[in-house]
């Protein structure tokens, strides 16, 4: 049966300067055809094309033809670059699906199609969807590395040599004659823990590729400048700034874009010493509970008034400090604050000094640079492959008979295989591949 032939949208839908209409499939030329009569269908040459419909013109869009098998998918692949009204996109997909064989694209269908047309293998393809979530450097970079094979290349490598391993286990030959005089037992026994080793190590190599941003929580007494420090570190009037204590109520997150990645900044409601009030009670709650969840707590105290009475207590829970009103600053304040332990920061947010400081802190903080460019995986499908692929290699060193040990190595082979997509079932790849956005 011909494979079908199918459309989406590569771009978020709503109103843009352009879009991204992709087409993947046999059906591309009798498209261009159609759908495009005045383009001219020459390999990776972006050229104009009219799409007309009737007496109606649609757009004149820019288009890219990418004939099998160089291309994303491996298939005939054309690339539109509409205007991005959404009216023009709904009719030009519309025309296309026209063409017969036609059909939208379900989720990740592009990139399923580069997996099974051998584009891509299956750690590259959730590369991928690294790529589109990452949120700093860090994590993109991974994803590049991961993305040009780096570690299906190792997992490749150690898959070929349990195969070597195993055809020596399998054959049905005298061993120690083999592998020239030395005793079975131990060549065996010294393979396996090395395989076992490399197993172990790549195992240690999971990070979470962490998409989410990390949450910095800024909390203090009411009135200490929390709010203020936000509007100064997003250079914007965000939040409602007052000298009257209590201004804060919900907690409230605001983005921060940091040389290398974003954060989430939380402004909580003032922690006092008692509560006024039951709001104030139950505010001062929610401040609590969103402190938990923080990756780093800020604690803001003005530093131009004697300090809170709650201060030991607040500072015990915070990983670094800020002093707000620098410019307000009384000699005794400075004095106080020096008996603590961890990081401080002066800052005057009205006059946004100290905060380009601050900044520098929290990237170094939340994003440090790192000595070794070592590639992390980052699937937890792939890890539970590895992991299983161990515990094979482990019952294989147990066995006894050699026909157990070559059984449990084949077994330890084909997790490692499904690691790369070698081996593969349907259900993990629908699980994959609709984690992708449509038109990917
Ligand atoms: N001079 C000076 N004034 C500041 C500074 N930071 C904040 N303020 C002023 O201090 C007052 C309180 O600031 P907010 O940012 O509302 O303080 P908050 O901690 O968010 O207060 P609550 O939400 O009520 O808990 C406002 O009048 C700010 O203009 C600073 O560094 N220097
Ligand atoms: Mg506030």
């Amino acid at each position: 049966m011909p494979a079908t032939t199918i459309t989406a949208l590569a771009t978020p839908a709503g109103l843009s300067a352009l879009a991204v209409v992709r087409v993947s499939g046999p059906a591309v030329a009798d498209i261009c055809k159609i759908v495009l009569p005045n383009f001219k269908m020459q390999p990776r040459v972006a050229s104009l094309a009219k799409v007309v419909e009737g007496n109606l013109i649609i757009d004149n869009l820019l288009a890219i033809y990418f004939p099998a098998p160089n291309s994303y998918t491996g298939e005939d692949v054309l690339e539109l670059f509409p205007h991005g009204n959404p009216f023009i996109i709904r009719r030009l997909i519309e025309t296309i699906c026209k063409v017969p064989g036609v059909q939208l694209a379900e989720r990740g269908e592009f990139t399923e199609r580069a997996f099974l047309n051998g584009k891509i293998d299956l750690t590259q393809a959730e590369a991928l969807c690294d790529i589109l979530y990452a949120r700093n450097s860090q994590t993109l970079s991974n994803a590049h590395r991961l993305l040009s094979g780096e570690i299906s290349g190792e997992i490749k490598a150690l898959a070929e040599n349990i195969k070597n391993v195993s055809a020596k286990l399998e054959l049905d030959v005298d061993f120690a004659e083999d592998i020239g005089g030395a005793d079975s037992g131990e060549w065996r026994a010294e393979s396996l823990e090395n395989i076992l080793q490399h197993l172990k190590m790549l195992r240690k190599r999971f990070r979470k590729a962490g998409n989410e941003p990390p949450k910095a929580v800024l909390f203090g007494a009411p009135n200490a400048g929390k709010s203020s420090l936000i509007n100064a570190l997003v250079k914007e009037d965000r939040l409602l700034v007052s000298e009257v204590p209590g201004t804060t109520r919900d907690f409230v997150e605001v983005p921060l874009h940091l040389p290398s990645g974003d954060i989430l900044l939380l402004d909580t409601a003032g922690l006092a010493d008692t509560a006024q009030n039951e709001i104030d009670r139950r505010a001062m709650q929610k401040s609590r509970e969103v402190l938990e969840k923080a990756n780093l707590k800020i604690l803001v105290v003005d530093i131009s008034i004697p300090l809170p009475r709650n201060f030991e207590q607040l500072a015990r829970m915070a990983n670094i400090i800020v002093r707000t009103h620098s410019d307000m600053l009384i000699e005794n304040g400075e004095r106080r604050m020096k008996n603590n332990s961890q990081l401080e920061f002066s800052v005057a947010s009205p006059k946004n000094e100290g905060i380009k400081e601050l900044k520098e802190a929290l990237d170094n903080i939340f994003f440090p640079k790192e000595e070794s460019e070592e590639t992390w995986i980052t699937s937890e499908r792939q890890i539970a492959c590895i992991k299983k692929a161990e515990e094979c290699v482990l019952r294989a060193m147990q066995a006894g008979a050699v026909e157990l040990v070559a059984f449990e190595m084949r077994e330890a082979r084909n997790a490692l295989c499904s690691v790369i997509g070698e081996i593969s079932d349907e259900s993990v790849l629908n699980e994959i591949f609709s984690s992708y956005c449509i038109g990917k």
